[in-house]
């Protein structure tokens, strides 16, 4: 039977299927041959890092899955901060996380923490060139050849392009390649992951990608000492390689996003008073590794002035291999505010992109910030800001969805959006967020709507403010601010600044304070002052400065009011304009206070008696429209007097329901506690001690908006 089928037609057929086994098997052979020992270990390696970052994002997928990934959702919910939340900004929670939010207020208010992610890094062989995993558009990869990772930039000298033996000449040959193949179609391409080191990075290095660096057993009082230097662990900065890689943080989708061929350029602007040596390198090279060179039109250091010699000629010299860096040296103590408006002054690029200093750009971090302006000028992208540890220097990503908010006093904080929101809008994790308030140190704006919303307020000194100033000036006046997911940039956060205020800080912070909520806040300045800053009322106490130029400012832009800005941008906001209202009703004499013709007397209660309601404002007044109910501890006696709002005197504290004293109005200038007590027929007014069951001294308003 065998020979049959071995006859004739069929003996071709064999012969074909024996000759196809043999030229599979010789295949592979050579296939095989061809990799090299290290191609294959190169390989398996990529297998591995993609297996791990798989499974990296699965974890936060997951968590995200729960609750959209942020543990302050778990506590906050909907946008409102709890009253109890404990420290701000600088404080953060630190028995749980390294993170530190903000406080500009003296009094420090709080918010929620913004809660890092410890990312899985353990295994940091498997994590070399990390950020090339599957982040590459391959297509355009072969078209463009965009910069890349060390890997390929090993490859590149393999095919016999000129050796790049410097930084510089690296980045010369990348920026040649790019105007050669890149040409400006209009069109769209994958988003740009580039990440560019002169050198394979060094695997074993200390805090290399990202992961946490350890301080040597016997250094510790070594930390201890170069503490001070920047208010984070300065010795193992030093240690850490200036262009270490940090893990690809970007939720999954942002690797595949399109943004256009003819994004505008940018300058990047970092301004810096005695920045920790080693951190500022980093900074600079983090942008210049991970930035397309195309659209970095310079990175410019505005010197404020720094003290540290090492920022003065070491600088210079190392700066110059970069061809990009100017360095601008401030002749006096600015303050980062002025710092930045002398480093816009002279920038070239279309955009403007403002750094802190000691922050580390993640692959791909600048093409969706200039997408954004591209779309719209009058957007202001923000990246999302991830932490890195004052403590280890570990890149830690944040959980999605937050954005940046303000509680009164002014004081800003990160917020989750809710779960319903982020369902009503079907929002991806890639999604822009709407942003009331900006952090203030990293964001991007059309270098031209940057000068028409007037820039910064010139005013405003050295440090604080200057993010709610022109968070709400871009609301205000018809533009937007955004967090951009896909983008991501990580920030030390520390509690202390590392350099002198040449004022003392706190006055500086509220004097800045003071002037935006005088330009900008319309009515509601009374609830920035009535958190705790009764003080700035008196002219004694501060002095704002001129505000003519901003007040016409404002006018001329015809920006619109803050309440506008409430409404619209932050509704979830809740900011009664005075603390209670309504009738003022004695509990005793079970009557209400009235006010007719500058005297006061008690009358039955009537709500449709404009005479008997009141406001209790966040000055602590009792007012009905422009008077105010007077104490004249000396007379015993109340007097009607116009409202001043720097008059102490004219105030009342009238206690919560749950206080000692509850209900009871106590005079807020006297040396000791005195109550407002009405007479048992009605017929007079006047102070007693205070007495917590006296129901003669409770008074109660018909709407109370504050607890
Ligand atoms: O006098 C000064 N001159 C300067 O050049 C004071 C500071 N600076 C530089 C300084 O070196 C740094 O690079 O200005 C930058 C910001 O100062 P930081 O890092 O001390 O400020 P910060 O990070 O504590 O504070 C935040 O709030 C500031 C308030 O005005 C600025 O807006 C910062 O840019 C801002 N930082 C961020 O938004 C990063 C994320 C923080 C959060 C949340
Ligand atoms: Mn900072």
């Amino acid at each position: 039977m065998i020979r049959r089928y071995l006859r004739g037609s069929g003996r071709v057929l064999v012969f074909v299927f024996v000759a196809s086994v043999i030229w599979l098997l010789l295949d592979i052979a050579v296939l095989r041959m061809s990799f090299s020992d290290g191609n294959l270990h190169l390989l398996k390696e990529r297998v591995i890092r993609e297996k791990e970052l798989l499974k990296q994002r699965a974890e936060v997928n997951q968590s995200t899955k729960r609750d959209y990934g942020h543990p302050v959702l778990r506590t906050e919910d909907t946008g409102s901060v709890s009253p109890d939340m404990a420290r701000v900004y600088r404080q953060g929670d630190k028995r749980r996380n390294s993170t530190l939010l903000k406080s500009q207020s003296a009094e420090m208010q709080e918010a929620p923490a913004k809660k890092p992610v410890d990312l899985p890094v353990n295994d940091t062989p498997l994590l070399k060139n990390f950020n090339q995993s599957s982040n590459i558009d391959r297509r355009k990869d072969a078209e463009i050849k965009p910069m890349n990772t060390t890997e390929k930039v090993k490859d590149e000298a393999e095919q016999k392009e000129p050796p790049a033996t410097t930084k510089r000449a690296i980045e010369e040959n990348h920026i040649r390649k790019f105007s050669n193949s890149y040409q400006k179609t209009g069109g769209v391409h994958r988003v740009l992951s580039l990440d560019v080191t002169s050198a394979p990075r060094d695997p074993a290095a200390v805090g290399q990608f990202g992961q946490a660096a350890v301080v040597p057993g016997d250094k510790d009082a070594e930390v201890k000492e170069r503490w001070d230097e920047g208010f984070f662990n300065v010795f193992l900065s030093d240690r850490i390689p200036v262009d270490r890689g940090v893990p690809d943080t970007r939720p999954e989708i942002c690797a595949q996003n399109l943004v256009h061929d003819n994004l505008p350029s940018t300058s990047v602007i970092f301004c810096f008073v005695d920045e920790v040596w080693s951190t500022l390198l980093r900074s600079v090279h983090s942008v210049i590794n991970r930035s397309p060179p195309h659209l970095l039109k310079e990175i410019i250091l505005v010197d404020d002035f720094s003290t540290k010699d090492n920022l003065k000629d070491a600088l210079d010299k190392y700066m110059s291999q970069f061809p990009k860096v100017r360095i601008i040296r401030l002749k006096e103590r600015q303050g980062l505010i002025r710092a930045r408006l002398a480093g816009a002054a002279v920038a070239k690029g279309e955009v403007l992109t403002f750094l802190d200093s000691h922050v580390e750009c993640n692959v791909g971090w600048l093409e969706p910030l200039l997408e954004r302006v591209y779309l719209d000028r009058r957007k202001v992208p923000c990246p999302v800001i991830e932490v890195i540890s004052d403590q280890d220097l570990s890149y830690k990503m944040v959980d999605n969805f937050q954005r940046g908010i303000f509680k009164w006093p002014l004081v800003f904080g990160w917020n989750a959006l809710s779960n319903e929101y982020v369902k009503k809008k079907n929002m991806t994790a890639a999604d822009p967020i709407r942003c009331p308030v900006m952090a203030g140190g990293l964001f991007s704006i059309d270098r031209k709507y940057f000068y028409e919303l007037g820039a910064y307020d010139p005013g405003l000194d050295v440090w604080g403010g200057e993010n709610m100033e022109i968070s709400f000036k871009i609301w205000m006046c018809g533009g937007e601010i955004e967090i951009i997911p896909c983008s991501r940039v990580g920030h030390i956060f520390r509690d202390q600044n590392p350099y002198k205020f040449p004022k003392d800080r706190r006055k500086t912070v509220e004097r800045n304070l003071a002037r935006v909520a005088e330009v900008w806040l319309d009515e509601y300045k009374e609830l920035f002052y009535g958190h705790g800053y009764h003080h700035l009322l008196d002219i004694r106490v501060i002095d704002v400065g001129n505000l003519t130029e901003q007040i016409e400012l404002r006018n001329r832009l015809k920006c619109k009011s803050f309440k506008w800005y409430l409404d619209n941008v932050y509704p979830e906001m809740d900011s009664p304009l005075v603390k209670a209202k309504g009738l003022v009703f004695n509990r005793g004499l079970r009557k209400c206070l009235t006010l007719q013709n500058y005297s006061l007397s008690f009358e039955m209660c009537d709500l449709s008696k404009q005479s008997q309601h009141f406001n209790y404002t966040w000055l602590r007044n009792i007012r009905q429209q422009d008077l105010c109910v007077v104490p004249q501890v000396k007379y015993n006696r109340l007097v009607v007097e116009s409202c001043d709002r720097a008059m102490a005197g004219q105030r009342w504290l009238h206690k919560s329901s749950n206080s000692a004293l509850a209900e009871h109005l106590l005079v807020e200038v006297s040396p000791n506690q005195l109550c407002l007590e009405a007479s048992p027929q009605g017929d007079n007014l006047h102070f007693a001690n205070c007495a917590a069951k006296n129901a003669h001294q409770k008074w109660q308003f018909t709407n109370n908006f504050s607890p």
